[in-house]
């Protein structure tokens, strides 16, 4: 049974990082499936056009419940990436917040502040990084 894994990353709120979630999830897919691949699809707002916001809503909640982890890219603020955090505490889940302070962005301090040591991580990271932080958070 392989492990299924939730990334969140912004898409309304802009997509200057779309690259970026796209390096990480293929990361990620050494670790497990990754639920939400279209997060890094330059052409989301094109291909998902006919699809409205109750059925993308209900179906990501659904997907959400279903994984195992959820890793987020919290640099560029979004409500969704937010909410999705707020549900995924709500649920238990294991979650992994990736913030890159070379942005000049602040960390909100519900993101920051909700870490435990256990099962909400919060990295302060630069790319390179990430290899060895998906490493230490997929090795329980
Ligand atoms: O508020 P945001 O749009 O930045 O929220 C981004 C987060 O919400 C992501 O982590 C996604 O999991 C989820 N999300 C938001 N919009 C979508 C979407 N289509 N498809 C799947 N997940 C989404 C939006 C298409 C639209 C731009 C035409």
């Amino acid at each position: 049974q392989m492990r299924k894994i939730y990334f969140c990353g912004s898409i309304r709120a802009g997509r200057q990082d779309v690259e970026l979630y796209g390096r990480i999830i293929e990361q990620l897919q050494a670790y497990g499936i990754v639920l939400t691949e279209h997060v890094a699809n330059k052409e989301i707002e094109l291909s998902e056009v006919n699809l409205d916001d109750k059925f993308i809503h209900d179906r990501d909640i659904e997907w959400l419940e279903n994984c195992d982890a959820v890793v987020a890219e919290v640099t560029q603020p979004s409500l969704g990436v937010g909410y999705e955090i707020g549900r995924a505490v709500a649920m238990k889940k294991r979650l992994l917040c990736l913030f890159r302070p070379a942005s000049g962005k602040k960390l909100s301090a519900m993101i920051g502040g909700a870490y435990d040591s256990q099962s909400f991580i919060v990295k302060h990271y630069a790319e390179l990084d990430v290899p060895q932080i998906l490493q230490e958070f997929f090795s329980y």
